[in-house]
Protein backbone atom coordinates (compact mmCIF):
# COMPACT_ATOMS: atom_id res chain seq x y z
CA UNK A 1 0.00 0.00 0.00
CA UNK A 2 1.31 3.35 -0.96
CA UNK A 3 0.08 6.82 1.10
CA UNK A 4 1.02 10.08 0.65
CA UNK A 5 0.94 12.77 3.40
CA UNK A 6 -0.25 16.56 1.82
CA UNK A 7 0.69 19.36 3.66
CA UNK A 8 -0.22 23.32 2.34
CA UNK A 9 0.92 26.85 3.84
CA UNK A 10 -2.34 28.06 3.39
CA UNK A 11 -2.69 31.64 0.84
CA UNK A 12 -3.86 33.44 4.00
CA UNK A 13 -0.46 32.66 5.81
CA UNK A 14 1.38 35.72 6.60
CA UNK A 15 4.79 34.37 6.27
CA UNK A 16 6.82 31.04 4.96
CA UNK A 17 6.89 28.37 7.12
CA UNK A 18 10.17 27.22 8.72
CA UNK A 19 9.31 23.75 9.89
CA UNK A 20 7.13 21.40 9.21
CA UNK A 21 6.97 18.46 12.01
CA UNK A 22 5.09 15.33 10.41
CA UNK A 23 3.75 12.12 12.79
CA UNK A 24 2.51 9.49 11.49
CA UNK A 25 1.32 6.31 13.43
CA UNK A 26 1.36 2.96 11.06
CA UNK A 27 -1.58 0.49 11.43
CA UNK A 28 -0.81 -2.47 13.59
CA UNK A 29 -2.05 -5.11 10.69
CA UNK A 30 1.20 -3.48 8.60
CA UNK A 31 4.32 -5.15 8.56
CA UNK A 32 6.51 -1.88 9.04
CA UNK A 33 9.69 -4.35 8.07
CA UNK A 34 8.30 -4.04 4.69
CA UNK A 35 8.32 0.13 5.04
CA UNK A 36 9.87 1.90 2.35
CA UNK A 37 9.81 5.83 1.90
CA UNK A 38 8.89 6.90 -1.62
CA UNK A 39 9.68 10.90 -2.65
CA UNK A 40 9.25 13.76 -0.95
CA UNK A 41 8.41 17.05 -2.52
CA UNK A 42 7.80 20.74 -1.80
CA UNK A 43 7.37 24.09 -3.58
CA UNK A 44 8.75 23.01 -7.19
CA UNK A 45 11.32 20.85 -5.76
CA UNK A 46 11.45 16.71 -5.87
CA UNK A 47 13.33 15.05 -2.95
CA UNK A 48 14.00 11.37 -4.34
CA UNK A 49 17.38 10.66 -1.67
CA UNK A 50 15.40 8.66 0.38
CA UNK A 51 13.78 6.58 -1.75
CA UNK A 52 13.43 3.03 -0.58
CA UNK A 53 14.99 3.44 2.72
CA UNK A 54 13.44 3.40 5.97
CA UNK A 55 14.39 6.97 7.04
CA UNK A 56 17.38 9.01 6.88
CA UNK A 57 18.47 12.54 6.33
CA UNK A 58 18.96 15.03 3.53
CA UNK A 59 20.10 18.64 2.96
CA UNK A 60 18.25 20.26 0.01
CA UNK A 61 19.65 23.76 -1.47
CA UNK A 62 16.15 25.69 -1.54
CA UNK A 63 15.74 27.35 -5.08
CA UNK A 64 12.68 29.57 -4.69
CA UNK A 65 14.90 32.49 -3.54
CA UNK A 66 12.62 34.25 -5.98
CA UNK A 67 9.54 34.08 -4.54
CA UNK A 68 11.01 34.40 -1.18
CA UNK A 69 13.86 37.15 -1.14
CA UNK A 70 14.41 36.61 2.59
CA UNK A 71 15.80 32.82 1.25
CA UNK A 72 19.28 33.20 -0.71
CA UNK A 73 21.79 31.11 0.33
CA UNK A 74 19.27 28.89 2.80
CA UNK A 75 18.63 25.17 2.48
CA UNK A 76 16.33 22.82 4.12
CA UNK A 77 17.03 19.41 6.04
CA UNK A 78 14.72 16.88 5.97
CA UNK A 79 14.89 13.80 8.42
CA UNK A 80 12.66 11.07 8.35
CA UNK A 81 12.87 8.67 10.94
CA UNK A 82 10.59 5.38 11.65
CA UNK A 83 10.51 4.82 15.74
CA UNK A 84 9.27 0.76 15.33
CA UNK A 85 8.54 0.49 18.71
CA UNK A 86 5.50 3.46 18.60
CA UNK A 87 4.89 2.59 15.10
CA UNK A 88 5.24 5.76 14.32
CA UNK A 89 6.89 7.90 11.69
CA UNK A 90 8.26 11.06 11.97
CA UNK A 91 9.44 13.75 9.13
CA UNK A 92 10.52 16.98 9.93
CA UNK A 93 11.68 19.70 7.64
CA UNK A 94 13.77 22.39 8.82
CA UNK A 95 15.05 25.53 6.91
CA UNK A 96 18.72 25.96 7.90
CA UNK A 97 21.27 28.79 7.51
CA UNK A 98 24.53 26.67 6.35
CA UNK A 99 26.56 29.46 7.87
CA UNK A 100 25.20 28.97 11.35
CA UNK A 101 23.54 25.92 10.96
CA UNK A 102 20.58 27.15 13.10
CA UNK A 103 16.91 28.21 11.71
CA UNK A 104 17.33 31.64 9.71
CA UNK A 105 16.43 34.71 11.45
CA UNK A 106 15.16 36.71 8.77
CA UNK A 107 11.45 36.34 10.13
CA UNK A 108 10.57 36.03 6.22
CA UNK A 109 13.10 33.47 5.65
CA UNK A 110 11.22 29.48 4.71
CA UNK A 111 10.79 26.78 2.95
CA UNK A 112 7.35 26.70 2.42
CA UNK A 113 5.81 29.86 1.27
CA UNK A 114 2.10 30.89 1.52
CA UNK A 115 0.40 28.81 -1.03
CA UNK A 116 -0.85 32.10 -3.27
CA UNK A 117 -2.70 31.38 -5.67
CA UNK A 118 -2.89 27.82 -5.21
CA UNK A 119 -0.44 27.17 -7.75
CA UNK A 120 1.90 24.67 -5.70
CA UNK A 121 4.68 26.84 -4.07
CA UNK A 122 3.33 26.31 -0.99
CA UNK A 123 2.30 22.88 -0.65
CA UNK A 124 4.44 19.71 -0.27
CA UNK A 125 3.88 15.72 0.42
CA UNK A 126 6.15 12.84 1.69
CA UNK A 127 4.86 9.39 0.38
CA UNK A 128 5.65 5.75 1.35
CA UNK A 129 5.04 2.79 0.91
CA UNK A 130 4.09 -0.68 3.55
CA UNK A 131 2.66 -3.51 3.11
CA UNK A 132 -0.24 -5.84 5.38
CA UNK A 133 1.08 -8.39 7.28
CA UNK A 134 1.22 -12.08 5.42
CA UNK A 135 -1.75 -13.73 5.76
CA UNK A 136 -4.29 -10.68 6.75
CA UNK A 137 -7.80 -12.03 7.47
CA UNK A 138 -11.00 -10.94 5.31
CA UNK A 139 -12.12 -7.24 6.20
CA UNK A 140 -8.76 -6.57 8.21
CA UNK A 141 -8.95 -2.54 7.66
CA UNK A 142 -5.99 -0.37 7.74
CA UNK A 143 -6.50 2.82 8.70
CA UNK A 144 -4.24 6.14 8.39
CA UNK A 145 -3.87 9.72 10.00
CA UNK A 146 -1.17 11.74 10.05
CA UNK A 147 -0.74 15.12 12.24
CA UNK A 148 0.91 17.83 11.16
CA UNK A 149 2.68 20.78 12.68
CA UNK A 150 3.47 24.19 10.93
CA UNK A 151 6.52 26.21 13.26
CA UNK A 152 5.98 24.59 16.46
CA UNK A 153 1.78 25.88 16.30
CA UNK A 154 -1.37 23.83 16.09
CA UNK A 155 -1.42 20.49 15.29
CA UNK A 156 -3.63 19.95 12.18
CA UNK A 157 -5.33 16.01 11.96
CA UNK A 158 -5.73 14.86 8.27
CA UNK A 159 -8.76 12.38 7.42
CA UNK A 160 -8.03 8.83 8.41
CA UNK A 161 -8.17 7.09 5.16
CA UNK A 162 -9.18 3.32 5.37
CA UNK A 163 -8.21 0.64 3.64
CA UNK A 164 -10.16 -2.97 3.81
CA UNK A 165 -9.68 -6.04 2.81
CA UNK A 166 -12.01 -7.76 0.69
CA UNK A 167 -11.15 -11.66 -0.03
CA UNK A 168 -14.72 -13.59 0.06
CA UNK A 169 -17.11 -13.49 -3.16
CA UNK A 170 -20.13 -12.85 -2.96
CA UNK A 171 -23.41 -15.14 -3.30
CA UNK A 172 -26.29 -14.84 -5.28
CA UNK A 173 -30.37 -16.25 -6.26
CA UNK A 174 -32.13 -16.14 -9.46
CA UNK A 175 -35.82 -16.74 -9.08
CA UNK A 176 -37.00 -18.57 -11.16
CA UNK A 177 -34.57 -21.19 -12.19
CA UNK A 178 -36.93 -22.24 -15.29
CA UNK A 179 -39.65 -21.71 -17.14
CA UNK A 180 -41.24 -22.47 -20.80
CA UNK A 181 -40.39 -20.47 -23.24
CA UNK A 182 -44.39 -20.40 -24.16
CA UNK A 183 -44.89 -17.05 -22.83
CA UNK A 184 -42.24 -14.02 -21.72
CA UNK A 185 -40.49 -15.00 -17.79
CA UNK A 186 -40.14 -12.67 -15.78
CA UNK A 187 -36.64 -12.99 -13.67
CA UNK A 188 -35.32 -11.51 -10.34
CA UNK A 189 -32.11 -11.93 -8.79
CA UNK A 190 -30.09 -10.73 -5.75
CA UNK A 191 -26.54 -11.21 -4.30
CA UNK A 192 -24.84 -10.91 -0.99
CA UNK A 193 -21.74 -9.49 0.06
CA UNK A 194 -19.79 -9.40 3.08
CA UNK A 195 -16.97 -6.58 2.59
CA UNK A 196 -17.19 -4.35 -0.86
CA UNK A 197 -20.69 -4.99 -2.09
CA UNK A 198 -21.96 -6.65 -5.09
CA UNK A 199 -20.83 -4.80 -8.08
CA UNK A 200 -22.88 -6.69 -10.98
CA UNK A 201 -24.32 -10.09 -12.06
CA UNK A 202 -23.65 -12.62 -14.92
CA UNK A 203 -27.20 -14.44 -15.73
CA UNK A 204 -26.63 -17.56 -17.88
CA UNK A 205 -29.62 -19.54 -19.18
CA UNK A 206 -29.85 -23.08 -21.09
CA UNK A 207 -32.03 -23.99 -23.51
CA UNK A 208 -33.96 -27.52 -23.68
CA UNK A 209 -30.82 -29.14 -21.47
CA UNK A 210 -28.09 -27.59 -23.43
CA UNK A 211 -24.86 -26.12 -21.47
CA UNK A 212 -25.52 -22.70 -20.54
CA UNK A 213 -24.83 -19.30 -22.40
CA UNK A 214 -24.12 -16.33 -21.17
CA UNK A 215 -27.64 -14.21 -21.55
CA UNK A 216 -26.74 -11.23 -19.71
CA UNK A 217 -23.14 -10.40 -18.70
CA UNK A 218 -21.71 -7.94 -15.80
CA UNK A 219 -25.38 -6.46 -15.76
CA UNK A 220 -26.39 -4.17 -12.64
CA UNK A 221 -29.52 -5.00 -13.18
CA UNK A 222 -31.87 -7.22 -10.59
CA UNK A 223 -34.60 -7.97 -13.10
CA UNK A 224 -35.34 -8.77 -16.32
CA UNK A 225 -37.62 -10.10 -19.10
CA UNK A 226 -36.58 -13.16 -20.84
CA UNK A 227 -38.22 -14.12 -24.20
CA UNK A 228 -37.93 -17.73 -24.97
CA UNK A 229 -39.16 -19.79 -28.06
CA UNK A 230 -42.58 -21.37 -27.77
CA UNK A 231 -42.28 -25.16 -26.45
CA UNK A 232 -38.51 -24.62 -25.35
CA UNK A 233 -37.58 -25.13 -21.82
CA UNK A 234 -34.99 -22.98 -20.26
CA UNK A 235 -32.59 -22.81 -17.23
CA UNK A 236 -31.31 -19.84 -15.07
CA UNK A 237 -28.30 -19.80 -13.62
CA UNK A 238 -26.80 -16.55 -11.95
CA UNK A 239 -23.23 -15.65 -10.51
CA UNK A 240 -21.84 -12.53 -8.95
CA UNK A 241 -19.14 -10.42 -8.91
CA UNK A 242 -17.64 -7.93 -5.83
CA UNK A 243 -16.82 -4.68 -6.04
CA UNK A 244 -12.93 -6.03 -5.67
CA UNK A 245 -13.21 -8.26 -8.31
CA UNK A 246 -13.92 -11.33 -6.19
CA UNK A 247 -16.04 -13.23 -8.43
CA UNK A 248 -18.79 -16.23 -6.84
CA UNK A 249 -17.70 -19.80 -7.33
CA UNK A 250 -19.04 -21.14 -10.31
CA UNK A 251 -19.06 -24.73 -12.00
CA UNK A 252 -17.68 -25.08 -15.36
CA UNK A 253 -21.05 -26.38 -16.10
CA UNK A 254 -23.12 -24.78 -13.82
CA UNK A 255 -26.40 -27.49 -14.48
CA UNK A 256 -24.43 -30.26 -12.84
CA UNK A 257 -24.64 -28.49 -9.39
CA UNK A 258 -27.41 -29.36 -8.38
CA UNK A 259 -27.21 -27.41 -4.94
CA UNK A 260 -26.10 -24.57 -6.59
CA UNK A 261 -22.73 -23.89 -4.13
CA UNK A 262 -20.64 -23.54 -7.04
CA UNK A 263 -18.74 -27.01 -6.30
CA UNK A 264 -19.83 -30.29 -8.59
CA UNK A 265 -19.26 -32.60 -5.55
CA UNK A 266 -20.45 -35.91 -4.16
CA UNK A 267 -23.37 -34.30 -2.72
CA UNK A 268 -24.43 -33.63 -6.66
CA UNK A 269 -24.16 -36.54 -7.11
CA UNK A 270 -26.44 -38.48 -4.44
CA UNK A 271 -29.24 -35.73 -5.44
CA UNK A 272 -29.34 -36.94 -8.92
CA UNK A 273 -29.02 -41.12 -7.71
CA UNK A 274 -31.40 -40.22 -4.95
CA UNK A 275 -34.12 -38.77 -7.71
CA UNK A 276 -32.70 -41.29 -10.47
CA UNK A 277 -35.37 -42.31 -12.45
CA UNK A 278 -38.13 -39.70 -11.22
CA UNK A 279 -40.17 -37.21 -13.12
CA UNK A 280 -40.00 -33.89 -12.37
CA UNK A 281 -40.43 -30.54 -13.74
CA UNK A 282 -37.67 -28.04 -12.68
CA UNK A 283 -36.23 -29.77 -10.02
CA UNK A 284 -32.50 -29.26 -9.78
CA UNK A 285 -31.55 -32.88 -10.06
CA UNK A 286 -32.73 -33.25 -13.49
CA UNK A 287 -29.85 -31.23 -14.92
CA UNK A 288 -30.72 -31.22 -18.36
CA UNK A 289 -34.38 -30.00 -17.43
CA UNK A 290 -36.63 -32.26 -19.75
CA UNK A 291 -38.63 -33.37 -17.08
CA UNK A 292 -37.09 -36.67 -16.21
CA UNK A 293 -33.79 -37.38 -14.01
CA UNK A 294 -32.27 -40.01 -15.63
CA UNK A 295 -28.17 -41.39 -16.93
CA UNK A 296 -28.04 -37.92 -19.14
CA UNK A 297 -28.29 -35.98 -15.86
CA UNK A 298 -26.00 -38.40 -14.22
CA UNK A 299 -23.03 -38.18 -16.66
CA UNK A 300 -23.16 -34.40 -16.63
CA UNK A 301 -22.23 -34.62 -13.15
CA UNK A 302 -19.93 -37.42 -13.56
CA UNK A 303 -18.13 -35.34 -16.52
CA UNK A 304 -18.19 -31.98 -14.24
CA UNK A 305 -17.30 -33.67 -11.47
CA UNK A 306 -14.79 -31.76 -9.21
CA UNK A 307 -15.33 -28.65 -11.47
CA UNK A 308 -15.25 -25.48 -9.27
CA UNK A 309 -14.41 -27.00 -6.06
CA1 LIG B 1 -6.12 -2.28 11.35
CA1 LIG C 1 -16.60 -9.73 -0.99
CA1 LIG D 1 -22.71 -28.53 -5.66
CA1 LIG E 1 -32.96 -34.87 -17.38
Amino acid sequence: MTYAVFFENLPAATAPAQEVRITDVLDPDLDLSTFEMGDIAFGNQLVTDLVGTQGGYVRVPLTNGDIVPDNANLVVDIEVRLDFGSRTLHTLFRTIDPLTNNPPTAPLAGFLPPNVDRDGRGEGRISFSVQPRANPAHLTSYANQAAITFDGEQTIVTNTWINALDLTPPTSQISPRHGLGDQPIELNWAGQDDGSGVKDFTILVSENGAPYEVWLEQTTQTSAVFNGSPGNFYLFYVFARDNVGNVQRTAADPRADVNRDGCVDDTDLARVLSSFGSFCTGCPEDVTGDGVVDDTDLAIVLVSFGSGC
